[in-house]
């Protein structure tokens, strides 16, 4: 399916064509999860996602992706457990997704792919004072990662579908990110990795779900009619097929919380 994707990708962002490397870079993402390969461990926790909606604030459509942004100054909306030591903070979530159904995902399982797949952002505020900082370090971040597959449409998703900006900043407030959760959040696969665009930094505890989300053919519709900001002026081109591809795993393990 990844052979299949990388023949048939019509249109990429300039982003996404500079060879995004790290040099040196030795636990990159995203990743394929071979599901075999996963090591069960009996130790991992339950994760506990405490979200308050009221710290929604607004979607940025940043040009090449969207991003729903939430006030990360206080604990209010936290993640901790699972494989983590400390509780971390959302900062925002945001999405990946294809040109068409059949790739769009950046995480694959038995190197399948998904259409389209959420990213909630949190850092660690017990070790770090701020976003920036925690970007450049070890234990800085934690991205939990939900895949969508097409369905039926999800309620949830519509209240943001319905909200998403021609422009770039609009407000947005009051929206609870755990509905875009899989029912069995204590099913997932853990590994250390990196942010999937620059600054690539080697921070990321990555949370994937097992458990897909159904959302349906025309709200991934929406998501692929907005527009990439252009560096030549006057030529609007789709946001679609804004993802990393998939680097190598090296000497990681892939921890499952599951059997
Ligand atoms: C998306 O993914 C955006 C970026 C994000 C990037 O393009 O959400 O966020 C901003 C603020 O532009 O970069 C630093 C950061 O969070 C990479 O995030 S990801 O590794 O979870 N895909
Ligand atoms: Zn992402």
């Amino acid at each position: 399916a990844v052979e299949y994707m990388k023949k048939n990708l019509t249109s990429v962002h300039p982003m996404w064509l500079e060879p995004l490397e790290v040099p040196g870079g030795d636990r990159q993402s995203p990743i394929d999860i071979s599901v075999r390969k996963s090591v069960f461990d009996p130790n991992l926790k339950p994760l506990v996602a405490q979200y308050d909606p009221r710290t929604c604030q607004q979607i940025w459509n940043n040009g090449y992706s969207f991003l729903v942004e939430y006030d990360d100054t206080t604990d209010k909306s936290t993640l901790r457990g699972g494989p983590l030591e400390d509780q971390f903070r959302l900062c925002q979530f945001h999405f990946h997704w294809g040109e068409n159904n059949d790739w769009g995902s950046e995480h694959t399982v038995d190197r399948n792919l998904y259409p389209a797949e959420l990213h909630l952002v949190h850092w660690n505020a017990d070790k770090y004072a701020l976003f920036e900082e925690a970007v450049m370090e070890e234990n800085g971040l934690a991205v939990i990662g939900v895949f969508l597959k097409v369905g039926k449409t999800h309620e949830g998703l519509q209240k943001l579908v319905d909200a998403l900006p021609a422009g770039s900043v609009v407000e947005f407030t009051k929206f609870d990110p755990s509905c875009l959760l899989p029912e069995s959040i204590n099913e997932y696969w853990t590994y250390a990795g990196s942010l999937t665009t620059p600054p690539l930094t080697e921070a990321v505890t990555w949370i994937i779900m097992k458990q897909p989300i159904e959302v349906s053919h025309n709200q991934l519709a929406v998501f692929r009619s907005l527009l990439f900001t252009s560096a030549e002026e006057g030529v609007q081109k789709s946001m679609v097929n804004n993802f990393r591809f998939q680097q190598p795993l090296k000497d990681r393990t892939i921890r499952s919380s599951f059997t």
